[in-house]
């Protein structure tokens, strides 16, 4: 047994520049650090994030008081704990709290504490953080759903659409999948600047070009992937995340255009868009309280293409099972932060997995050089990962640990199954 000697927290800056919460865990001769990620379109039912909202000089986002808690409070509980016992580690947290969205310590402060605990017990056993999960042991790697095109509350442009993301769905490994998704991120620039739009990026490293349609976007995208000498929907797939919370207004959605209609019809518009792009995957296509509309396109979709609940589940095992039963999806985003522990978080999956989900371990748009995220997606056996573009290095981060652990795992076709 190693115990933990000490917990340290402090503030520290997210890849929006926003403070965020970094916390330290010292055993007897080693130490670990985790940091907290931040979202930007958050479901309502994820776990409360804590910040100084008094705090004038930071706007409001510093996170001094998750700092004082972890410093005076969580420390003194943890102080000689097994540090490999991460259920019951994270069991005190969650006491500690009391609450169903960790409302009075934070589910940042307790995330970055169960994070930084997860990795000093890899460190401390000397293996790499991906064979610690023991969801699996025969390794395969994620295939990335690597966002290229940012919209919605990621970008300032007229995208209704939060993230365009290409899937290299021929890529026998991890290593070619990337090298596919470089080509076509290349060829997309090309034609961007063809067009004279600006090529800067947004939150996620995606192109963000002041264009006001989604079918533009997506022409855009089909011309990319064909110039690289791709067929799409077959070498590569197109795939959305939707983010419709922020679409809907009065039991109507703007996805399609700016006008607001119905969910019978922004179903059939999906239909016609799936159709017409070979998309393969979409993520939160309604908005989280609206499970009829979900199953409505369940049932439409007729188990063809991948439909991904994020704001829906946020992680969370109840809504997950409601889910279950509603037959609202058939793949579930996995986001640390929006339940606050590793071990909530693995619970999660391991339901996900016997109900015959698919799960993407996903980054949040307010990302840190952690690369816990990519060491889980390998551990939890996870089929996807959605971490960015290959562009801002808080993106870049995963995937590079994501190299690292192809060439640890030593074989040659490596990829999961989708
Ligand atoms: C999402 C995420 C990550 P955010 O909606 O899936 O891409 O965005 O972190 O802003 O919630
Ligand atoms: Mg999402």
């Amino acid at each position: 047994m190693s115990k933990i000697k000490k917990v340290v927290a402090r503030q520290v800056f997210d890849s929006r520049g926003n403070p965020t919460i970094e916390v330290e865990i010292f055993s007897k001769r080693t130490s670990a650090y985790a940091i907290c990620p931040s979202g930007a379109s958050t479901g309502s039912y994820e776990a409360y994030e804590k910040r100084d909202k008094n705090n004038k000089k930071y706007l409001g986002k510093s996170v001094f008081n998750a700092v004082n808690i972890v410093n005076k409070i969580i420390s003194k509980k943890l102080k000689n704990q097994n540090l490999h016992d991460q259920e019951t580690i994270d069991n005190i947290l969650i006491r500690l709290d009391g609450t169903k969205q960790k409302k009075n310590l934070g589910a940042n402060t307790i995330l970055a504490v169960s994070m930084a605990v997860k990795k000093l017990s890899a460190k401390v056993k000397g293996v790499p953080l991906y064979k610690t999960f023991l969801l699996n042991k025969n390794f395969k790697l994620p295939y990335p759903l690597m966002n290229i095109i940012n919209g919605g509350a990621h970008a300032n442009n007229n995208l209704q659409i939060q993230e365009f993301m290409i899937r290299p769905d021929k890529a026998k490994n991890f290593s070619e999948g990337l090298q596919m998704c470089f080509l076509v991120i290349n060829k997309l620039r090309k034609i961007i600047k063809d067009l004279g739009h600006s090529t800067s990026v947004g939150d996620e490293g995606g192109f963000a070009p002041m264009i006001n349609d989604n079918e533009t976007a997506l022409q855009l995208i089909v011309k990319s992937i064909n110039n690289s000498g791709f067929k799409n929907g077959k070498d590569i797939s197109i795939c959305l995340d939707v983010a419709a919370n922020e679409l809907f207004k009065k039991n109507k959605y703007c996805i399609h255009s700016k006008k607001f209609i119905s969910v019978n019809e922004t179903v059939k518009k999906y239909i016609k868009m799936i159709k017409k792009y070979k998309i393969k995957s979409i993520e939160d296509p309604f908005a989280e309280n609206d499970w009829k509309a979900w199953s409505l396109l369940m049932r439409e979709n007729k188990n063809k293409i991948q439909i991904v609940g994020d704001d829906l589940y946020v992680t969370n095992l109840e809504r997950l099972k409601i889910g279950f039963l509603n037959i609202s999806s058939n793949a579930i985003l996995i986001k640390l932060n929006q339940i606050g522990t590793v071990t909530e978080t693995i619970e999660v999956i391991k339901f996900a997995k016997l109900i015959g989900f698919k799960t993407i371990i996903s980054h949040r748009s307010g990302e840190s050089e952690d690369t816990f995220i990519a060491d889980m997606a390998v551990g939890t056996g996870s089929e996807q990962i959605k971490t960015g573009s290959l562009a801002r290095s808080e993106r870049v981060a995963k995937y590079n640990q994501l190299l690292r652990i192809e060439e640890n795992i030593k074989v040659k076709q490596n990829m999961a199954k989708i």
